[in-house]
């Protein structure tokens, strides 16, 4: 990501078991980013992921491989993708349900995305894809209503190989 100078923190905001966010069992550090004489180049991405207030839309299909994904909020609250590799015969719904209460096998193999994004924000992300099937999900809570953003429909499935479909 392109960051400006300035003062940071890095935190999990990530519930345990408990409920408790791992923020708050100390999982955080400051961090100050200093001027460079550099200029900040942003990656290079062969796919742009945009962001709206509900939906997901990647500007073409992925194929199996690395590929650099540019993340663009164009949405008016923060979003977040969850990007969660799907074990066969479960959803992104099952991935959910196992966040929210733990309990069986994972319904899948959680490969990172980007955290809360304000909007307008554009952030980068570095994937590695297998052949399969996939879960993209936000979970931040919407600002209007409280509700996760997956309860307003932002949740998406999709096959590595073919195109999302512009809701
Ligand atoms: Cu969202």
């Amino acid at each position: 990501m392109v960051l400006t100078p300035g003062q940071y923190i890095v935190a999990c905001l990530i519930p345990g078991k408990d409920g408790i966010p791992h923020i708050m069992k100390g999982m955080s550090r400051a961090l100050t980013v200093v001027p460079s004489s550099r200029a900040a180049r942003a990656p290079e991405a062969d796919a742009v992921m945009t962001l709206r207030d509900y939906t997901f839309f990647l500007s073409r299909p992925l194929t199996a491989g690395r590929h650099v994904i540019e993340v663009r909020n164009e949405g008016t609250q923060w979003h977040e993708f969850e990007l969660v590799q799907l074990a066969p015969g479960k959803s992104p719904h099952d991935v959910i349900a196992f966040i929210e209460h733990g309990v069986g096998d994972p319904p899948g193999l959680p490969l990172g995305g980007v955290s809360p994004l304000a909007a307008g924000g554009t952030a980068y992300v570095d994937v590695d894809l297998a052949p399969g099937r996939y879960g993209l999900i936000c979970f931040l809570p919407d600002h209007k209503d409280g509700k996760a953003h997956f309860e307003h429909g932002m949740v998406q499935e999709f096959t590595v190989g073919e195109k999302l479909a512009e809701r």
